[in-house]
């Protein structure tokens, strides 16, 4: 499906370091410098209802630092990522609501487009939605089939984890942290008939009033899983650099579909890196669809919030970390950008050098972004204080400001 309308990436007043990001996998920081030709990049998307949150947001802005990072660093880069367009938790919001689930689904990513577009997060080179995947999704499951680790259970496919001898190396947990979430996070540990309780639906057989395709299997859907390891293999390859998203994907989510990734190439791990932003939270919770504490990006957007604003503060906290949206924050990062706005504005300004080496080192360390707003904040404030010594100096942080960090001032 077609993305959204990319921003120019811009180019940064100095190249930048090698790029280092915490691989959840091992558990360290990891240098995604890709082997020969672009960093491959693919970050779980949205489920279309209920879009698009802080959480949604600061997820996303996440991985637009990382691309920005590499970038920066020389690197082009292609990133591709989904839209779950048919799952349970929409076609259940569509039926609650009464709305028909591809209308609800097409409303909400137009939505989300337009989100991205206002926070400028480089689009995707590939957006493409789950049900026009099914094309891809099909072969992908008879290529399970084919490698001995599908089943059937009543009619529906089930993959079997075991198959892959690297389950579990993604989240590290064990069995018993698994099964704990497995059943929350969509899935079926106590099915009778599976294996192993941790198997997860690859295809599931036509449900009477819900969308169904024809396969090799028969009628029906693919599994949620899946979906992402056929769409990343068939744009991306079968060896990735990053497999990104929330902490929340971890498991089974990222477990699941690059185990499926790798039974299918054995030869190869899905993911270099599995990189994961942290929760966003509202009052005690994590902001979440199910319990409905949202804070959208269109609503801030149409009381008139500057997007820059939503930005700054998502880049205020560090992307692994977990937070809560606080409203104290706003006035915060409306302060910041207005300080770095007059500051651009007066053309010359306190010397710029230092500074541009140290927020692309800071982003490409873990991108860290708080520091590299500290960093731009006191050059604004040396420059507001009345250092003039760098002729062009405005120039020079505006141009970095918005490669490495998105923001337009
Ligand atoms: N469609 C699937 C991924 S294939 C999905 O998880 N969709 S989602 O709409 O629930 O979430 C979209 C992205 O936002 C995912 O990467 C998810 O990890 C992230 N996300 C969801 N809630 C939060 C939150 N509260 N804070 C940070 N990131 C979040
Ligand atoms: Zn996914």
């Amino acid at each position: 499906m077609r993305a959204w309308t990319s921003p120019d990436p811009g180019t940064p007043p100095a190249r930048g370091p090698a790029v280092r990001v915490f691989d959840s996998s091992t558990r360290a920081l990891r240098d995604v410098t890709p082997a020969d030709g672009p960093a491959r990049m693919y970050v779980c998307g949205i489920t279309p209802y209920d879009a698009t949150h802080m959480g949604h947001a600061a997820t996303y802005v996440a991985f637009d630092l990382l691309n920005r990072a590499w970038r920066s660093a020389g690197h082009d880069v292609r990133y591709v990522q989904n839209v779950t367009d048919v799952d349970d938790p929409l076609l259940e919001r569509a039926d609650a609501t009464g709305q028909d689930w591809v209308e609800l689904a097409e409303r909400e990513t137009q939505l989300f487009r337009t989100d991205m577009e206002a926070l400028r997060v480089l689009a995707p080179e590939a957006y493409v939605g789950a049900v026009e995947a099914i094309p891809l999704i099909v072969p992908m499951i008879e290529d399970l089939q084919q490698a001995g680790s599908v089943y059937d259970v009543d009619g529906d496919l089930y993959f079997s984890v075991t198959r892959d001898p690297a389950f579990g190396e993604v989240s590290g947990w064990t069995r018993e942290q698994m099964l704990e979430v497995f059943a929350d996070r969509g899935g079926d540990p106590e099915r009778a008939g599976k294996k192993d309780p941790l198997d997860c639906l690859v295809w599931q057989h036509e449900r009477p009033g819900e969308p169904a395709w024809d396969s090799s299997f028969g009628r029906g859907r693919p599994g949620w899983h899946v979906e992402c390891s056929a769409i990343a293999r068939h744009h991306l390859g079968a060896a990735i650099d990053v497999q990104g998203g929330g902490s929340d994907l971890v498991f089974p989510h990222h477990e699941m579909s690059a185990s499926e990734a790798q039974v299918v190439d054995p030869d190869s791990r899905f993911a270099q890196a599995y990189v994961h932003a942290g929760m966003v939270g509202l009052d005690g919770e994590k902001m979440s669809k199910s319990k409905g504490n949202l804070v959208l990006v269109s609503k801030l957007r149409e009381a008139g919030l500057d997007p820059m604003v939503i930005r700054l503060v998502l880049l205020g906290h560090h992307y692994r970390s977990d937070w809560e949206w606080d409203e104290a924050d706003v006035s915060a990062a409306g302060a910041r950008l207005e300080k770095w706005r007059s500051a651009v504005a007066k053309g010359a300004g306190a010397p710029t050098a230092a500074v541009v080496t140290d927020v692309l080192a800071a982003l490409a360390e873990d991108l860290d972004a708080p520091t590299a707003l500290r960093l731009i904040d006191h050059w604004a404030d040396a420059t507001d204080f009345g250092d003039d010594t760098e002729p062009g100096a405005g120039e020079v942080i505006r141009r970095l400001v918005d490669a490495a960090l998105g923001i337009a001032v």
